[in-house]
């Protein structure tokens, strides 16, 4: 699109499918996509595409240098392909079109490779159904959050003036493309805290949902809409929305019946009750069973003998903890919350009704552990979020690219045998980080964070580290071979170690917060300290951290699964990173790393800096290779990343060294 930026679908991208001859066979709207891709492609470069509906019309296949074919079913679901090259032909086959698509995107990232190497049939298809995004999107502009909450990359790509973006769904369209080449499969279309206007997306304002629902169909992506608790009374004019009311749940019945005569693939809803003030079930005495139970039953009866396929899900959030807690009460613990609430009621969430957790027990820190409730109910369908938007990891003025630390908690064995990824049975789901910024994400870089995410949803045990690789190789087209190195090595300089960098110069060890209270960007070491939202360090002259054991603490690392609950018990077996999460430590404890928290303090927020300095560096030396619009926009983040960074380092460092009384090791200068 024009003055949009390309990301990892540049033209060149297509090269190698455009100057080809490809057939494609199968028939269907997503089929009707693949073919479009292709007839493009090769309207730019060159090639040819032939379109072959019937089931065998006798078309040669050897002909081609590219066969792209619907066949019968392969046990790899609608979503698998396989992909093989053999006499000079690569081929590949679907049984489901989205499978198909999927296997187009394939090419696209094998390039050149896939017409020049013979490869063996593989198949290839997704480990988790359900590659979600939730958008934190407001319809109107919400006077404290503005129109995207937690948004760092403009407005939002649906909504403007207070309804869908009719004129731009061009845009739409174009991220549902950008979307399906990273295997994303479903998207949340507003906010979870549903305001008044948002409200009628449900009912009356359905068809701005529609035709969003229309822009991204055409690439195997289903929508899902947010929905309030209380919508009976505020929609319906209910007196009660009690989810064992006959009325309410009629209501929610037929409401559910409308939506899907507007939208007949409706993904489902998602739900976040009883939280930051959200309506919900405990209103009423009801458990959040039977608040998700009442709307699983309504997506099941209204999809019931459709022909849409498989029902809606309800998407049922487990944020659900006191905000409003009083800080000197050094037993309540907003880390034991979920598990807390919901590990009770495992077992008895209807199958439709998914249970969506953030990864971490609180809220999205750089560095936080795993949320003991993953582990713990097998009973229960779960979805894992992660949050893309970089709400506290900088708020993409800063690089941070969260490969990583999404890898590392999606291979997490959360009940001592499965992984995280193997547990998320339900999905996996990312706060978007996207806006209507001509690059998408504000800062161009964030884009890898974007694509990770629905690379590691399709299979959360790959190698974060290769899918950097391969994002850097899409976006960043060579120009010349011996330039194309140099481009490739310096982006991956520049992100593939931001998120240790980052942590390095913010809250040390696992800690968390420090940061401004309300917008959360830029430090503030006690900014949440004493106020009511169970975001603590605890910090005083003797030490700083979480009492979190069972012994003498909160009893949070009571909640996990073996082994874990005994590795976090014990300063002795803790992690490094994640002492001062679960233990209150002296500055001079050792630390397995050889040095005392006090020194570990002063050496990673000093190294924080300049790792930024560096990453800069490496940036500016890149000024020939990316073009002008890119290469300005991220050094003009880099220059506010290396403010921000000097301002963390020089305020964490200070409190401590006021605190501790401690001196730093090197002698360096501490205000
Ligand atoms: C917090 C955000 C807040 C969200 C909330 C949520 O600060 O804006 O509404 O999470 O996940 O991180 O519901």
């Amino acid at each position: 699109m024009q003055g949009v930026d390309p990301a990892w679908l540049p033209d060149g991208a297509f090269r190698p499918i455009g100057t080809r001859r490809t057939l494609i066979r199968g028939a269907g709207p997503l089929v009707d996509t693949v073919h479009g891709e292709v007839a493009e492609a090769c309207r730019r470069f060159g090639g040819r595409v032939v379109r072959d509906a019937g089931a065998d019309a006798g078309a040669d296949g050897t002909a081609y240098d590219l066969v792209l074919e619907l066949t019968g079913p392969e046990g790899l679901g609608s979503e698998g392909f396989t992909c093989r090259r053999e006499n000079g032909v690569t081929h590949v086959t679907a049984f489901g079109q989205t499978g198909l698509l999927y296997g187009l995107f394939h090419v696209v990232r094998l390039g050149e490779r896939a017409f020049t190497q013979d490869r063996q049939k593989q198949a290839h298809r997704p480990a988790v159904a359900l590659r979600m995004l939730d958008h934190w999107d407001n319809v109107a502009v919400h006077p404290v959050m503005g129109q995207v909450e937690r948004g760092y990359a403009g407005g939002s790509l649906f909504w403007a003036d207070g309804r869908a973006r009719g004129e731009l769904l061009g845009r739409v369209r174009a991220y549902g493309r950008l979307l399906a080449a990273c295997g994303i499969n479903a998207v949340a279309v507003n906010n979870v805290n549903v305001h008044a206007v948002e409200a009628r997306l449900l009912t009356d304002r359905i068809g701005e949902v529609a035709a969003i629902a229309d822009a991204l169909r055409p690439y195997g992506i289903r929508v899902h809409l947010s929905v309030t608790f209380a919508a009976p009374m505020v929609l319906g004019g209910l007196p009660t929305a009690d989810p064992l009311d006959e009325g309410v749940r009629d209501w929610w019945a037929q409401t559910t019946s409308r939506v899907y005569e507007a939208i007949p693939d409706f993904g489902g809803y998602v739900v976040k009750a009883d939280s930051e003030g959200q309506p919900g079930p405990f209103a009423y005495g009801r458990s959040h069973a039977d608040g998700a139970n009442m709307l699983a039953a309504a997506l099941t009866a209204s999809d019931s003998g459709s022909a849409a396929g498989p029902g809606g899900t309800v998407h049922w959030r487990a944020f659900v903890y006191d905000h409003r807690q009083d800080w000197r009460d050094r037993t309540t613990d907003r880390a034991r919350a979920a598990y807390d609430h919901f590990v009770p009621l495992d077992g008895q969430f209807a199958p439709n009704a998914v249970l969506q957790v953030k990864h971490g027990p609180m809220d999205f820190q750089v560095r936080e552990p795993i949320s003991p409730l993953i582990g713990a109910m097998p009973g229960t369908r779960l979805a894992v979020e992660v949050q893309a938007t970089q709400e506290y990891t900088g708020q993409q003025r800063h690089v941070c690219w969260l490969g990583p630390m999404w890898s590392e908690a999606l291979r997490f064995r959360a009940d001592g045998e499965s992984t995280v990824g193997e547990l998320a049975r339900g999905g996996l789901v990312a706060v978007s980080n996207v806006g209507d910024d001509p690059f998408w994400t504000g800062h161009p870089l964030a884009q890898a964070n974007l694509y990770t995410f629905g690379r590691l949803a399709w299979q959360p045990d790959a190698n974060p580290y290769g899918l950097l690789d391969e994002w850097i190789r899409l976006t960043y087209t060579p120009t010349r071979s011996e330039e194309s190195a140099r481009l490739e090595a310096g982006v991956y300089a520049v992100l593939s170690h931001s998120w240790r960098t980052y942590e390095k110069y913010t809250a040390p060890l696992g800690v968390g917060w420090m940061v401004q209270p309300g917008h959360h960007y830029g430090p503030s070491v006690d900014g949440y300290e004493y106020s009511p939202w169970g975001t603590y360090h605890f910090a005083d002259r003797d030490g700083i951290g979480v009492d979190r054991s069972v012994a003498t603490g909160t009893g949070f690392a009571g909640q996990y699964a073996k082994p874990w609950a005994e590795v976090y018990e014990s300063p002795e077996t803790c992690p490094d990173e994640l002492l001062l999460f679960f233990h209150h430590m002296s500055y001079e404890h050792m630390l397995h790393s050889g040095k005392t928290v006090i020194q570990h303090i002063y050496d990673t927020h000093f190294e924080g800096v300049e790792e930024v300095e560096a990453a800069l560096g490496v940036w500016a030396s890149l000024v020939d290779l990316v073009d002008p619009a890119r290469h300005a926009r991220v050094t003009e983040r880099f220059e506010e990343q290396l403010r921000s960074a000097r301002e963390w380092r020089d305020q964490v460092n200070s409190y401590f060294f006021r605190k501790s009384g401690v001196a730093d090791a090197h002698g360096r200068r501490i205000y």
